[in-house]
């Protein structure tokens, strides 16, 4: 990376002045524009944001969204210019702007706004994330970030700028369970500039993409025509198309739907759009009488259901994945789509405030069954209500529930980040007076503006008006505020809603008690240093030290209150650098790099570990009264180098933290639950299948040389068991002192787990597996021997064998050189004497000089600890 790249070291701090001045974009002349037309007009898909639009010099109109679509009639400057047209954008300062409006509307102001590195970002609707978060740097880039043409029409020919084709079995409400007996719906809606004459007819046609073969192809007989949109409706009585489903439950059938309008004459339109059958429903209904039986506790359900199945959402959360969306490629999506993928999850949160996606990376989610719980662009903040605010929020709410319906990979709708579980806590706090008028707010923008806007939009997904909530009480279509939330109306005992978890006291990490209890987790954990091959392409050699100014000020955790101020950045260095310290050998390696890199790597050591503890206790949740149905960890990736809550590093590498989640996101697995306070240890075999299976849990004492422990400690070394469908099953509970152990700190409990069961959808009998292991001190106190690790690496095979010859291997971390990016099929292991470990590694991306599998190293928690 060159040290000019915006990336290098402090460049977001020294290149605010970039973000500061007035930029103005210009197109080359433009030859080649017809005179003879009814019509000319420039459309924008996306103007970042403050722009000022002209056309050979005319001033054609004035922007102030980023989000939205823009279609202005040229014809009249077109016809006054003389010779080849220029178009030219001139955008103003968005941090500059924002402190302008701040200032004429300085009446209007919060008790709990948080700032990013350049202030008053609610008054923009730009990406919140551009002026800078706690994982990211702040550009506030502007220019024209989507494509833009110049479209001429003649009369009586339309253009179509969006399509809105929402898919939903017949007489689906969004807040009801689907009925999947009832036949499916088209409903296909374009909007278009233009003017449409005549009596026009619209034909659908549905394709299979597999087979190429005709589904069907039927006129609409129920057409209405609203200001510049056509919508046809078509009933698919009769027809049975293949289902879509998520990724882990069954194929991803796709069809191509194409559209086509007739003006009585001829085909004035054509759209197609390729698209799945598939219902999503969240579902936030009461508990039943019949649940309650079965041992569910009381309270509300806050879980999702694909085409009428209840499944376990395993995922995590997305955000930008750059600051400058050019640079975000369909191959770099499909790289961090395909971590997702063998990451076994099958859910991502596309958290605000970044942008809506672009299609093509909901093309992909398609294609390989990830869902998109998607939000509108709301973030830790309170939004004015101005009423020129609220219309320019919903044409974009419009224009992206329309724009993105089509796609089966889309989940759910959520009005915005943490509004409701923390914007509205925090008022309450800081300005008891008025929390009242907050509420008020609150419901008047992500309830009685927003929610009828989606419902008139989609009937196909589900809409919460806030990321975490308490669910709902009722909903009322007619009233003014749509949809009631619970709020604080709780009954003790019962659960509500989803939960958002941060805890950064690391000394209660691998407490259970203190993780929420509740029917989803859609928001936990904590943050790690990315690895010394990420940092080298940030960074200076000189800045390569742990607690460096540089690599301090691209902590964003906590988020500075201004350029000059990073006492929390330091804090949270410190909360690093105590989950090392409290449960981890401290690196003491004599090199500086070798210790940096040490140190950065146990980081990801603690960070993997309390990531994998909470999956457990959720997924564990899954029989548990609460009814866990969900786990997406926060975050899934960077959009850049610096200390985040990312499990995959900006160019693609994996932490720790994604092996791991890989590892306890696998169907089946079974798990040791430790309450150091007391010594009770319980062992739980959790799976996600939509069957009962029955299988063997097998226990294995050892001592870290690797010798059987007596009598396997006084545990039983089976275990039978069956477990429900989606559910959990204790397997064996002991206490830790009841053991037979000679040395708590020599001793490693190694468990398996196997049975035979089928994938959801799927006839093949398939033998699910999973390794675990249990030790009863933390790492730092371990008595650990020096492996013997061996490494090495068959040409032929493409295959790395590890051995472990002196002792158990700890963590055992395969590690690659810069230059390629992928993972290794297995890694972040325990490794015993004996055992070989064959393992391939997936390359993704190879700039490197084909010699990098001699590169590859092998550690252990005994490299962390010993000098070297
Ligand atoms: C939550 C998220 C993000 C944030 C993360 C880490 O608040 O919704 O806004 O980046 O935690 O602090």
């Amino acid at each position: 990376m060159q040290t000019g790249d915006p990336y290098h070291g402090l460049n977001d701090l020294n290149l605010r002045w970039v973000a500061e001045a007035n930029w103005t974009y210009t197109s080359d002349p433009i030859s080649g524009l017809l005179s003879e037309v009814e019509s000319t007009w420039l459309v924008f898909e996306g103007l970042d944001t403050f722009a000022t639009v002209s056309f050979c010099g005319h001033h054609i109109a004035s922007t102030d969204n980023q989000f939205r679509l823009y279609a202005f009639d040229i014809s009249q400057s077109l016809r006054e210019c003389n010779g080849d047209p220029v178009v030219s954008m001139d955008f103003a300062s968005a941090p500059n702007t924002v402190n302008a409006i701040a200032a004429d509307h300085s009446s209007e102001s919060w008790p709990v706004n948080i700032n990013g590195l350049f202030p008053n970002r609610w008054f923009m609707r730009k990406e919140q994330s551009d002026f800078g978060w706690d994982w990211g740097p702040a550009f506030a880039p502007a220019g024209p970030w989507k494509p833009a043409r110049i479209v001429q029409l003649q009369s009586g020919d339309i253009h179509v700028i969006n399509t809105d084709l929402d898919i939903y079995r017949k007489g689906q409400i969004n807040y009801l369970p689907p009925d999947q007996e009832q036949p499916w719906v088209v409903n296909a809606s374009l909007d278009f500039i233009g003017s449409l004459s005549g009596t026009p007819s619209l034909v659908v046609e549905i394709t299979d993409i597999e087979s190429g073969e005709l589904l069907t192809r039927q006129p609409s007989d129920d057409i209405t025509m609203i200001g510049n949109s056509i919508t046809g409706v078509l009933d698919l009585s009769g027809i049975t198309p293949k289902l879509w489903w998520p990724s882990g439950s069954g194929s991803q059938h796709l069809y191509n739907i194409t559209i086509t309008v007739d003006d009585g004459e001829e085909e004035i339109a054509r759209v197609t759009k390729r698209t799945g059958f598939r219902t999503i429903f969240l579902n936030q209904r009461n508990i039943t009488d019949s649940q309650l039986a079965q041992g569910i506790a009381p309270g509300a359900h806050w879980h999702f259901e694909v085409n009428g199945k209840e499944f376990y959402a395993k995922g995590s959360n997305l955000i930008p994945v750059d600051a400058f969306w050019p640079r975000v490629t369909t191959e770099k999506m499909t790289r961090l789509f395909d971590a997702v993928i063998s990451g076994n999850q099958n859910m991502l949160r596309v958290w605000s405030s970044g942008a809506y996606l672009h299609d093509f990376i909901y093309d992909l989610a398609d294609e390989k069954g990830i869902l998109l719980w998607s939000e509108f662009q709301f973030s830790d903040a309170i939004y004015p209500m101005r009423e020129e605010f609220l219309n320019n929020v919903a044409e974009e709410v419009v224009y992206n529930v329309r724009r993105v319906n089509h796609h089966p990979s889309l989940a759910l709708w959520a009005g915005g980040n943490e509004i409701e579980s923390l914007m509205l806590p925090q008022s309450k706090e800081l300005d008891p007076d008025n929390y009242p008028r907050y509420v008020e707010e609150y419901e008047k923008l992500y309830i009685s503006l927003i929610l009828p806007l989606v419902y008139e939009n989609t009937r196909s997904i589900s809409y919460s008006p806030s990321s975490t909530t308490e669910g709902y009480l009722s909903v009322n279509l007619s009233a003014p505020v749509p949809m009631i939330e619970r709020y604080e109306n709780h009954e003790a005992g019962s659960y509500y809603g989803d939960t958002d978890y941060y805890n950064y006291n690391t000394a209660v990490a691998f407490n259970h008690s203190t993780y929420p209890v509740g029917r989803f987790a859609n928001e936990f954990g904590f943050h790690s240093m990315p690895s010394l091959q990420t940092w080298q392409q940030a960074l200076d050699p000189v800045d390569l030290h742990f607690n460096s100014t540089v690599i301090i000020r691209r902590n964003r955790h906590y988020l500075p209150q201004g350029p000059d101020s990073w006492d929390g950045s330091v804090r949270g260095m410190g909360e690093m650098t105590l989950g090392v310290e409290n449960y981890y050998p401290v690196p003491e390696k004599s090199g500086p790099v070798a210790n940096f890199s040490a140190w950065c790597h146990a980081t990801q050591l603690f960070q993997a570990d309390f990531y994998k503890s909470q999956i457990q206790f959720y997924r564990r949740g899954s029989g548990m009264p609460e009814r866990q149905l969900g786990s997406l960890y926060w975050q899934l990736d960077d959009i850049w180098q610096a200390p985040t809550w990312a499990g995959i590093e900006y160019d693609g590498r994996w932490k720790v933290m994604h092996y791991v989640t890989r590892d306890v996101y696998q169907p089946v697995i079974v798990s040791p639950f430790w309450d150091y306070a007391t010594g009770n240890l319980e062992i739980h075999v959790t799976s996600d299948l939509w069957e009962s299976t029955t299988g063997i849990v097998t226990l294995n004492w050892l001592t870290l040389s690797g010798d059987a422990i007596a009598n396997n400690a006084g545990t039983p070394t089976t275990l039978a068991f069956n477990v429900g469908a989606i559910n959990t099953t204790r397997v064996y509970s002991t206490d830790i002192q009841d053991l037979k152990i000679p040395n708590l700190k020599n001793s490693i409990l190694l468990l398996f787990v196997s049975t035979q069961g089928h994938r959801p959808n799927s006839q093949e009998a398939t033998t699910f597996t999973h390794e675990n292991y249990f030790t009863p001190v933390f790492p730092k106190d371990q008595a650990i021997v020096d492996p013997g690790l061996e490494l090495s690496y068959n040409n032929e095979t493409g295959i790395f064998t590890v051995e472990a010859k002196s002792g158990v291997s700890l963590y055992t971390w395969l590690d690659y050189p810069a230059g390629l990016v992928g993972y290794f099929e297995e890694n972040a292991f325990v490794l015993v004497p004996g055992q070989r470990k064959q393992i391939k590694f997936v390359t993704q991306l190879d700039s490197e000089d084909g010699e990098w599998q001699k590169k590859v190293t092998v550690r252990s928690l005994w490299d962390q600890k010993v000098r070297g």
